[in-house]
């Protein structure tokens, strides 16, 4: 296998050099289950475990390789390896677990363009949209929305001027992995050595439109429900795919929920129209909430700003804070536990971390 073909290039080369210098060879993660991860280097597939001292040095479980790293790996028991070092992760998606105490789950990493899979019935959000948009900008990688399954609505170009509406500069594909359509496109936004990620609730029809990328059934899927178009979590867990054209992509099970984690910017970045008019506000930090001469609040006052618009950002915007927060309070616990000297332990990460509903 020729890593070039995975996305190995220059930069990840010279990062690579100390662990090059120990005598590892480099590997992609496409894979990640309870125990095992299964990844790919100049010799092929392996199954590969994360090393003793590696899980040890992990401040917290997102330091663990995820599908889409590029890890060190030096040989072990039984043709498997060790994967004894992640390198610095130049884009990842990252959300807030539900649930569990609010820590932070990485879906995918190292890729470029993220396709927000929506479909065209009923299950279909502006606002979650938006929230994808955010979590994508925040993690450095560049959002394209998918609105899916347009043969089953008879108007998709005039929900497609909707979605641009609150795009921005970024791109509004139409497509139908049953009749094909679009599916051009698609490949056009991929370029080879390139990775892509899909993202979107369960049903979709994120791993049809890989499927139909790839010319051939190789992800499981599984019809929706007849009364609420709602998916049944037909993956279950993230895979690293090669297309024919030479571009990689990552499956990812459907998420129910996805709260933001990463705070970089992205938000102002999502969020252009609010962006321009903010410049109008009587404070120069004005949050849009209750501030006193807010240009982005009278715009709505006066019917030039979409309020359910400005009522997303908002939300956005406090979980963001409270994020941030939590984040505060992470890192006072570490340090405070660091200075004690205490054993920071580290749990392995979980495979089917997902929302799997047991549907
Ligand atoms: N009509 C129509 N149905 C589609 C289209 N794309 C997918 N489907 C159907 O929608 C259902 C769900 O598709 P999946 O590809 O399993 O959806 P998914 O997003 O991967 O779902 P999870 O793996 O559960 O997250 C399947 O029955 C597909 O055949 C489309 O473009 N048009
Ligand atoms: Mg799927
Ligand atoms: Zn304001």
């Amino acid at each position: 296998m020729n890593l070039g073909e995975l996305g190995w290039d220059d930069g990840w080369m010279a990062g690579f050099g100390p662990f090059a210098s120990a005598g590892m060879a480099p590997a992609r993660v496409v894979t990640e289950d309870k125990h095992y991860y299964t990844v790919v280097g100049e010799g092929g597939p392996t199954l590969g475990q994360v090393a003793g001292k590696l899980l040890r040095r992990a401040h917290d479980p997102t330091a663990l390789p995820k599908v889409g790293d590029w890890v060190a790996t030096s040989p072990g028991k039984g043709g498997r390896c060790c994967i004894e070092g992640v390198l610095p992760r130049r884009t990842s998606i990252v959300r807030r677990n539900a649930g569990r105490s609010g820590s932070a789950q990485v879906l995918a990493t190292n890729i470029d363009v993220a396709l927000v899979v929506q479909a065209l019935d009923s299950t279909l959000s502006l606002r979650r949209i938006e929230r994808f948009m955010v979590s994508v900008l925040e993690g450095g990688a560049r959002p394209v929305i998918v609105l899916n399954k347009c043969d089953l609505h008879t108007e998709p170009e005039k929900v497609a001027g909707e979605v641009r509406a609150i795009a921005g500069p970024h791109e509004v594909l139409l497509t139908s992995a049953r009749s094909g359509l679009g599916l051009g496109k698609v490949r056009g936004v991929l370029g080879p050595g390139s990775t892509a990620v899909v993202l979107g609730t369960s049903g979709v029809g994120k791993s049809s439109l890989i499927n139909r990328l790839m010319g051939e059934k190789a992800m499981v899927t599984l019809p929706v429900r007849d009364g609420d178009s709602k998916g049944r979590h037909a993956t279950t867990h993230r895979e690293l795919v090669v297309l024919p054209g030479g571009s990689l992509v990552i499956d990812t099970p459907g998420l129910r929920e996805f709260q933001l984690w990463l705070d970089g910017g992205g938000l102002d970045e999502a969020f252009p129209d609010v962006l321009a008019v903010a410049s109008q506000c009587r404070f120069r930090d004005c949050r849009h909430d209750m501030e006193e001469g807010c240009a982005v609040r009278r715009q709505v006052a006066e019917g030039r700003f979409a309020p359910e618009r400005l009522a997303s950002f908002l939300k956005l915007q406090s979980e963001l804070e409270a994020v941030a927060d939590r984040k505060r309070e992470h890192e006072w616990a570490r340090n405070r536990r660091r200075v004690r000297g205490g054993n920071i332990r580290v749990q392995h990460a979980r495979h089917g971390d997902e929302d799997l509903e047991g549907a």
